[in-house]
């Protein structure tokens, strides 16, 4: 398919509360590659397989939980279309100079009703894979490093607003639903899976009534032996394991949910099926079948997944 627009997620900003306890756990249990440190003490990650220079940002706070989401658009002319777009809905945009994350150019950042902050951006320094581009390898010895993800997947929000915050991500920044969860009358959406490509989700909103949580950071793994791998590396290292490995109804996506050393949800994923922006009808699941829709061979609704975010 054409992508314009919006591309895919870009990066992410969240909050540990032992900076190096967490540079440690991400560096070597997760396996990602650290790319700088700036003056604010934030330290910047990347996975192996992406090729601009940061993807996750952590900083130390007293809290954990998400400072910020961001995708990357085409160009500098769609950051600026977006830009008008969001303010002629009706929604304020501010303006984050560039270099105010490393190697990262000018972002516009916006509130969503959910009380998240997304941010978007056209231009991140590429500092490449390790790999050259003339006759590459197909991976570097940095895969084999700890869990070892190929990049930053999507993410899963929870907030209020939801049914407003699928209209601005449906009528302004040009993504479709792929999947819902309808509440228990069947009148609203629970939780939404949004895609702004042929992933089957690039972001995902779960109803709830406190604003700008996070349930987890999704991780790209290769393979579902590479989820098990991931599963072993928990474990070899004492990670607490939420749910998992197992496979989502709802998006046939195969998991692990894990806690980073904050009480950070992360997921290591694989597969989905790829939708086009042509299906508009979106798969639906009715709230009595949440339990499949999470973990479809022992369908169960896990208590956690419902009330632990950070
Ligand atoms: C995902 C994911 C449900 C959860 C699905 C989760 C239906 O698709 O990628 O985390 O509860
Ligand atoms: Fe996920």
């Amino acid at each position: 398919m054409a992508m314009t627009g919006v591309l895919r997620p870009g990066h992410a900003q969240v909050r540990v509360l032992n900076l190096e306890e967490a540079v440690q756990f991400y560096r070597n249990v997760l396996g990602l590659v650290e790319t700088g440190r700036d003056a604010q003490g934030r330290v910047y990650f990347k996975c192996w397989d992406e090729r601009d220079h940061n993807s996750y940002v952590i900083r130390e706070a007293d809290r954990a939980g998400i400072d910020f989401f961001a995708f990357k658009v085409l160009d500098r002319a769609t950051l600026d279309k977006l830009d008008a777009d969001l303010q002629a809905y009706g929604i304020k945009t501010e303006r984050i100079p560039a270099g105010e994350m490393l190697e990262t150019g000018e972002r516009v950042r916006f509130e969503l009703p959910s009380g998240h902050v997304m941010e978007l951006y056209a231009e991140k320094t590429a500092i490449g894979n390790g790999l050259p581009i003339v006759n590459p390898a197909p991976w570097t010895r940095q895969r084999e490093h700890g869990i070892g993800p190929v990049r930053l997947d999507h993410t899963l929000l929870y907030g209020p607003n939801v049914a407003e915050v699928q209209k601005i991500f449906t009528e302004v920044l040009g993504f479709y639903l792929v999947e819902r969860v309808l509440t228990p009358d069947g009148e609203n959406n629970a939780a939404i899976w949004l895609s702004c490509s042929h992933k089957v989700h690039d972001i995902a909103f779960a109803e709830y009534p406190e604003k700008g949580k996070l349930h987890h950071c999704s991780f790209l793994m290769e393979s579902w032996e590479q989820v098990l791998r991931a599963g072993d590396i928990m474990s070899m290292n004492k990670v607490p394991v939420d749910i998992g490995p197992t496979r989502h109804g709802v998006t046939r996506g195969c998991t692990i949910y894990a806690w980073d050393p904050s009480g950070n949800r992360f997921e290591t994923f694989m597969g989905g099926y790829q939708p086009y922006p042509d299906n508009t009808e979106p798969l639906t699941w009715t709230f009595d079948n949440f339990g499949q829709g999470l973990d479809y061979p022992q369908r169960k609704l896990h208590e956690t997944f419902l009330t632990v975010v950070s």
